[in-house]
This record gives structure tokens, C-alpha cells and sequence, in this order.
């Protein structure tokens, strides 16, 4: 019977959707559960692409082996509804960009069905439906009511002709990318989450889970914790201000102070510098940058001195100048640094430009070409000099010693810091969730009752924000609130395209509770995800939210979980056949799952996606790679649907490989190594083949193959006469004795004389036999110590090894 895709793949879907097979019963606890979860797309007008179907068939395998190993399977789809490009379009045509996203939401859907995926799509999740922002509106009213979600005052990139605040990236040079117009910081109110409030147990949850180390490694940085000390300087004349230090330590190596350009400080000085103009035309230039263009390090060191102020060093008295210079950030720590030039590479730059003097204080370092930073001395017991009474001790010790006599003074505190900040939590965009809230006439904040929930976007005759303000300002009725006997006006921008993927994992166990976000009795039975699988390329951002949401939800009792996602994947990139990223840059290498299917199959794309490469690398397309896929999945369909390949037989030639195969490759999906999985069914099949299989065997082989390539596996079930799904099969089992190879006893010479005897197997090397060898103590006498030359190997026959 010939393998047709086109025939046996539509038959197949049609059946899973009409006998609900993979319908969870999310209150049946009879069984174990398990979670597993893909990352959600956005529905772009493109359609899926090549990286799709990788980590989405990734998960579609370990859920379709949970199933059959007895577990009660949870893997749903949904998706991540909001954003640009869904506005752009309204923008464009004013026409409402539900109509558009649902259009794109019924593509996907219907490439993810063609796919053959075990999704269970009466669970699936919107972020942009009314019955799903209803929650994300809830769960924000709740950070608001815990003072976790805040109203405040907020430098921001502000862009006057846009008329919008734009992110980092979306300024270059001051100007915006889009348009090059000007971009300034300035203070702003804004609606921000606080971050900072869950930093120790962002932290320490990194320990509970099961996610790739760099992965960890960048969401600990992105948090930034710091410990230091915050020290206050006097202004000689009077007024004080205070620093930020990591590095105590370096106190009498101060030779100058910095302030933040755009900082309070400044400003309060202002009528005692002497040199204004200059003062204030740098504090211009500083405004027109970003952050990021302040804290690149090979940057030169811009700044000025403020002529006429001058600080006192509180370990000595000491006098220094004290200047501004954009590289410190007014947002960071205090907003001041004192300035070690002999021991911090941005101040010996500064120092260098402007001619300041350098006092060395850490002994060990050469300082006259660069500074001796922390990173050479720190727990290589380098000691202070020119440090008076600190003289002698080591850095480690100085630290100590030099905080508390400041605390003792009253001058000093030890504090912690995180360079991550608030996260802004408002955007200027019609197509996201409604804020539930209300400034009242008197200028006080109101949030809607729950039973105003959700709030939803009103329709607009013109999607697009005029004279910068927010779209939802054109919404003249519906931004009016008068409920109640409270009057205001709601705030009209909407969240930012975070929120919904922050907490999307709980509706998916209860999507259409209308009561709560989601019962909690489920929650405690589903929660966490077991397995999360995505690109790294959420790293920081829905990556780190997700873990705050819950969090927050947490602390308060309504999730199970101090963590939500147990075990992380990241799927590589899939590369265009020359190896480069494929993508909007390069069109002709971008792959249409839909073409493949068309031509090939599912199955076979399924296949060839995870036989490519090890789950976690890159790898580039290749149409020939496609074509061998095929040729496998022909192999395996010819075999099995055949019955003169079945015998009745169980004593076979195939026993070891079989349980071999059932080992590995049960071990291998449990640990995603799909390649190496399938690797293991080539190995199978090419034994197999070269006779006939038992039927236990057959079925067993059936089963496992069909969590790769599920349409054909269904069909060659029923061809072995079964007449119901495969899905709930028991999963093959293997016995560890019957993996044995079979071990013959060989005699072991060294220069030609026998000194003892080994068991080999058929797969053992010569490397693998001279170990095992080595391993035999009256063999080894001969060998230990001198040098093997030679070593003569002939399977099942003789191992001499010559040695010097
Ligand atoms: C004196 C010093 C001497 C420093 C030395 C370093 C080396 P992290 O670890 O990132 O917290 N700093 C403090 N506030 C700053 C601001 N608003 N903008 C830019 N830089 C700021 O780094 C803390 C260090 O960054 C602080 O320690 C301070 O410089 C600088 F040999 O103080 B240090």
C-alpha cells in the first residue's frame, strides 16, 4: 500500500476533532497530571513559519508520551492577540483590528491543525477577548489595591513630534528611529510596576527551577543586585549630597565627585556656579540622549566642572571639585559618585580628559596606563596604601572597617540596589487591555469595581492618537465616567503587550471561569507548568513578568506556586539554508510550514524539524535533509503495512535492539534529544527490515513513532487491527536484562604474553576493550607506567597491546 500524506493526515484530524481525543478533563484527578506548555504566538499576517512547528512539535512528542504513560496531559494553544501591528493596520485602514486579528488567528489555527498537534483547543486563550482582559484587568486592580502597580512622576524618552514616548530602542542619537525627530528625557507620570518589590525572591527563585543556566545567568543580571554603602558628602559653603559605592574601599583615592546631568542636585547648586552657561548648555546636550547612549563604555567622557563647588570627604576633610558628566545616570543609586580615577575605568577616562590628579589606594596593580580595578583585586588579598589608619588590611577587610566608622559617624548606610527599575506599564496604543481606572475631578485615582470589569476598547472612527495623545482619547463618550454618582475621566492608555502573556497559564487550566481567574482547586492540582518550551529570546522580558505576576499572586494566595514554569527549554533558531537567519531580511529562505505539509506531509516536516539537530542548536534548512525525512517515513509506513512483516513470534533476532530502542528512546524524548530518538529508529528499522518483526515489536515501534509522525503512526495502528485512537496506548516497556549485549571472554596479551582474560561486547571499540583492559589488575601490572605503542584489536578473536 503506497504512503499517502494527502489522504491518511486530513482523516486523522478529522477524527481527533470529532472524538475529542485530546479533550482534558481537567477534574479528573484520578491520574498523575502534567503541564505542558508552548510559548503562544502572536497572529501576524504572515502566518506561522519554520520555527513554529519546532518547538511546538517538541512538546506535541513528550505530551503524546505522557498520555500514553498514564498521565492526565494538559497542552493547550492560544494566543497573544494585541499588539502592533494589528493597530498599524487599523490605523491604515480604520477598520477595527479585531476583524483583522481574528482573520489571522483562524490562519494559524488552521496551519497548527494541518500540523497534527494533540492541542486541546476548547481550552484555547485570547489576550485581546473581553472574557480573557477582563482577568488581566482584575489581576492589575489587585497590584494597584497592594500598592505593587503605581501612579508616578518618571523620566522618559519623549518625542514631541510623535507625540508618544518611545523605549531605548526606538531612539537613536537623540532622534527617533522612526522619522529623526528630536527625542528629550523628560519627567513624566506614568503607570509602573514595581519590579524591585519581588527582586530577593526573583532571585531565589532561580534556584528552585530547572531552566537553562544562561537563561538564569541573564535574568540575574537584568536584576542587577548590588550591595553597597550610600555615603554623604558636604558641600563646603554648605548643602550635602550623597553617593552610591560598591567600592568603599577606594575612599581615599576620591580626587573628585560626579553628578547626574539631569539630577536634583544640579539644580539646587545652580545659583552658586559660577560657570552657568556651560553648565546648563551640557545639561541640554545630556537630555537629548538615552540611557544606553550614557552607559556605553567606550564612549568619551563628556562632562563639565561645576566651578566654584567643592565636597568634603568625610574619612579626611579633604576638599575635591566636583563635576557632571552624563556617564551617571540620575536614576541609579543616588545619582552622585565619588570618583576614584586610579581604581574605576570611567573615572580614569574622565580624569584623563578634564586633568585631574589620581591617588593609588589598593596596593598590587600598576595605575599609570589604566585603572586597577575591583574585578584584578578583589579575593586575591591586595592591601590599602595611602589610607591612613586602613593601611595594611586587605581590600576585604577595608570594606568592613571603612563602613562602619562612616556609620559610626552618621554618614553612611549600607544598602542594596538593583539596576532593574520600574516597569513601565502604559503605552499610548488603542490595541491593548483598557486601564480600569479613573482620575477623579479632584485629581484622586478611582478603580472600577469588579463588576465594571472588563472594560472594554470602545469602537473608534479613527485609530489613530491625534496631537499625541493616546487613541483612546478620541473616544470622547466612553472616556467620560459617570457611574455611580462618581464623575472623571478614564485613563486612556492601555497596557503594554506584556500583561496578558504574564499570566496566560493559569486560564488555559479554566477558561471560561466568569467568577474568578481561575479556580484555585484546579489551579493547586495543575500548577506549575511542567515543561515550558520557547524561544530564549524572552529571556528577560515575558520570561521575568510571568515570574513577577506570580510572584504577586503568590504573596496573596490566589497561585499554588512560588514558581510557574518547573522545567525550561529554549528551541534553536532554524536557519535559512545558507546558514543565515531567515526572516524579513532575507525573504527567500523563509519557509512555509503549509508548503511542506503540502508537498510532503506533516509527518515528514515533523520528523525532519526534530532530526535536524539537537533541539536547543541552530541549524539551517535543508530541502535534501526534507527529502531523507520523507524517504524514512516511506520506510516505516512500507515495512508495518505490510502484514508478511509481522510473525507471531516473540524468541527473535530483534529482542536486544528492541528493548535497546524502547530505553533509548523513551530516555531520549524525556530529555528532548529527539534527534538522537529518531537516530534510534533508523537503527531499528534497518535491523528490522532485513526480515520479519513480531507484532508485539511492530506496536510497540508503532507507538513511538507515532508521537513524531502521529497521522501515519494512527493509521498503521488500525492497519495492525486496532480500531481506536493510539493516543491512550500503554507506552512500550523494556526489561534492563534483555538490553545486554551478549559478552564474550577474550585473552588480553601484553607484548605478545597472555596476562589475563576480558569480556567484550559486539559494540565495544578499541579504545572502549583497552579500557576495560586496563581495568583488569594482573593486565594493567604490565601496562601502568610505561607507554602503549600499539594496540591490536580483532573482534571476538584477540587484543594485544604493545607497550614501551
Ligand atoms: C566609587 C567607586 C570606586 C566605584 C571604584 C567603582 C569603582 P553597580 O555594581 O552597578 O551597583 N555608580 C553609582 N551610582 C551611579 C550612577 N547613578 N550612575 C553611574 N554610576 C554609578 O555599580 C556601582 C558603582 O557604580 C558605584 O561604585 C559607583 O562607582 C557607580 F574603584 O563608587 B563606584
Amino acid at each position: 500500500m503506497e504512503y499517502n500524506p494527502k489522504a491518511i493526515e486530513p482523516k486523522w484530524q478529522k477524527y481527533w476533532e470529532e472524538h475529542e481525543t485530546f479533550k482534558t478533563d481537567v477534574w479528573d484527578f484520578s491520574k498523575p497530571k502534567y503541564y505542558v506548555l508552548d510559548m503562544f504566538p502572536y497572529p501576524s499576517g504572515v502566518g506561522l513559519h519554520a520555527g513554529h512547528p519546532e518547538g511546538y512539535t517538541a512538546t506535541d512528542i513528550v505530551s503524546r508520551m505522557k498520555r500514553m504513560q498514564g498521565y492526565n496531559v494538559l497542552h493547550p494553544m492560544g494566543y497573544d492577540s494585541f499588539g502592533l501591528p494589528a493597530e498599524q493596520y487599523a490605523v491604515s485602514t480604520g477598520n477595527h483590528p479585531n476583524g483583522f486579528t481574528e482573520k489571522n488567528i483562524e490562519t494559524f489555527t488552521g496551519q497548527l491543525k494541518e500540523l497534527g498537534f494533540d492541542y486541546d483547543w476548547s481550552k484555547m486563550v485570547k489576550t485581546s477577548d473581553p472574557s480573557f482582559y477582563h482577568w488581566t484587568q482584575w489581576i492589575f486592580k489587585q497590584l494597584y489595591l497592594d500598592g505593587y502597580a503605581k501612579y508616578v512622576d518618571m523620566p522618559v524618552n519623549w518625542c514631541e513630534e510623535l507625540g508618544t514616548v518611545l523605549s531605548n530602542d526606538e531612539v537613536i542619537d537623540g532622534k527617533s528611529e522612526r522619522g529623526g525627530y528630536p527625542v528629550v528625557r523628560k519627567n513624566m507620570k506614568q503607570w509602573v510596576i514595581d519590579q524591585q518589590a519581588f527582586a530577593e525572591e526573583l532571585l531565589s527563585g532561580l534556584d528552585e527551577i530547572d531552566w537553562p543556566q544562561s537563561t538564569k545567568e541573564i535574568q540575574k543580571n537584568w536584576i542587577g543586585r548590588s550591595e553597597g554603602v550610600e555615603v554623604d558628602f558636604k558641600i563646603v559653603g554648605g548643602g550635602e549630597f550623597s553617593i552610591y559605592t560598591t567600592c568603599i574601599e577606594t575612599i581615599y583615592g576620591i580626587t573628585f565627585m560626579v553628578l547626574a546631568p539631569d539630577g536634583e542636585t544640579v539644580k539646587e547648586l545652580m545659583p552658586r556656579i559660577e560657570n552657568k552657561e556651560e553648565v546648563e548648555a551640557y545639561i541640554a546636550e545630556t537630555l537629548k540622549k538615552t540611557e544606553m547612549d550614557r552607559t556605553e563604555l567606550n564612549k568619551t567622557k563628556s562632562g563639565c566642572e561645576l566651578k566654584g563647588i567643592h565636597a568634603i570627604n568625610p574619612v579626611n576633610g579633604k576638599e575635591v571639585p566636583v563635576f557632571i558628566g552624563d556617564f551617571v545616570l540620575g536614576g541609579y543609586g543616588t545619582g552622585a559618585v565619588m570618583a576614584v580615577p586610579s581604581h574605576d575605568q570611567r573615572d580614569f577616562e574622565y580624569s584623563e580628559v578634564h586633568n585631574i590628579p589620581r591617588i593609588q589606594v589598593i596596593d598590587g596593580g600598576d595605575v599609570s596606563e589604566h585603572a586597577f580595578e575591583k574585578g584584578d583585586y578583589l579575593g586575591k588579598g591586595c592591601k590599602l596604601m595611602n589610607s591612613e589608619e586602613f593601611n595594611g588590611l586587605t581590600v576585604e577587610e577595608a570594606k568592613e572597617a571603612i563602613t562602619d566608622k562612616l556609620v559610626k559617624m552618621g554618614v553612611a548606610r549600607r544598602t542594596v540596589n538593583y539596576r532593574f527599575r520600574e516597569w513601565i506599564f502604559a503605552r499610548q496604543r488603542y490595541w491593548g487591555e483598557p486601564m480600569p481606572i479613573v482620575y477623579l475631578e479632584d485629581g484622586s485615582i478611582h478603580v472600577l469595581d469588579d463588576d465594571e470589569l472588563p472594560l472594554e476598547l470602545p469602537e473608534l472612527e479613527d485609530y489613530k492618537g491625534k496631537n499625541g495623545k493616546a487613541p483612546l482619547d478620541n473616544a470622547t463618550d466612553w472616556k467620560n465616567y459617570d457611574h455611580n454618582g462618581i464623575k472623571g475621566t478614564r485613563e486612556t492608555s492601555t497596557m503594554p503587550g506584556s500583561a496578558g502573556s504574564s499570566w496566560y497559564y493559569f486560564r488555559y487550566i479554566d477558561p471560561d471561569n466568569k467568577d474568578e481567574f481561575a479556580n484555585q482547586e484546579l489551579l493547586k492540582h495543575w500548577m506549575p507548568v511542567d515543561l515550558y518550551v520557547g524561544g530564549p529570546e524572552h529571556a528577560v522580558g515575558h520570561l521575568m513578568y510571568s515570574r513577577i505576576w506570580n510572584k504577586y499572586l503568590y504573596k496573596k494566595g490566589l497561585s499554588p506556586v512560588s514558581e510557574p514554569f518547573k522545567k525550561l527549554v529554549h528551541q534553536g533558531m532554524i536557519l535559512g539554508s545558507n546558514g543565515i537567519k531567515m526572516g524579513k531580511r532575507f525573504p527567500e529562505f523563509v519557509v512555509n510550514p503549509s508548503d511542506i505539509v503540502e508537498k510532503y506531509g506533516a509527518d515528514t516536516l515533523r520528523l525532519y524539524e526534530m532530526f535536524m539537530g539537537a533541539l536547543e542548536a541552530s541549524k539551517p534548512w535543508s530541502d535534501q535533509g526534507v527529502e531523507g525525512a520523507r524517504r524514512f517515513v516511506n520506510k516505516v509506513w512500507n515495512y508495518f503495512s505490510n502484514p508478511d512483516n509481522i510473525s507471531e513470534d516473540n524468541a527473535d533476532r530483534l529482542t536486544r535492539l528492541y528493548h535497546q530502542s524502547v530505553r533509548k528512546i523513551t530516555h531520549d524524548f524525556e530529555t528532548l534529544g529527539f534527534n538522537t530518538a529518531i537516530a534510534q529508529m533508523m537503527i531499528f528499522m534497518n535491523e528490522a527490515t532485513k526480515g520479519t518483526c513480531p507484532k508485539e515489536y511492530a506496536e510497540g515501534f508503532v507507538k513511538m513513532f507515532s508521537c513524531v509522525c502521529p497521522h501515519a503512526g494512527e493509521e498503521l495502528w488500525s492497519l495492525l487491527g486496532h480500531n481506536e485512537t493510539i493516543a491512550y496506548e500503554a507506552w512500550p516497556t523494556y526489561e534492563e536484562a534483555l538490553c545486554k549485549e551478549d559478552v564474550i571472554e577474550i585473552g588480553v596479551q601484553v607484548n605478545g604474553k597472555v596476562r589475563g582474560v576480558v569480556g567484550l561486547t559486539d559494540d565495544d571499540t578499541q579504545e572502549s576493550a583497552l579500557e576495560k583492559a586496563k581495568a583488569i589488575d594482573s593486565v594493567n601490572k604490565f601496562i601502568d607506567g610505561k607507554n602503549v605503542v600499539k594496540v591490536i584489536y580483532v573482534k571476538g578473536k584477540i587484543l594485544n597491546i604493545v607497550v614501551k
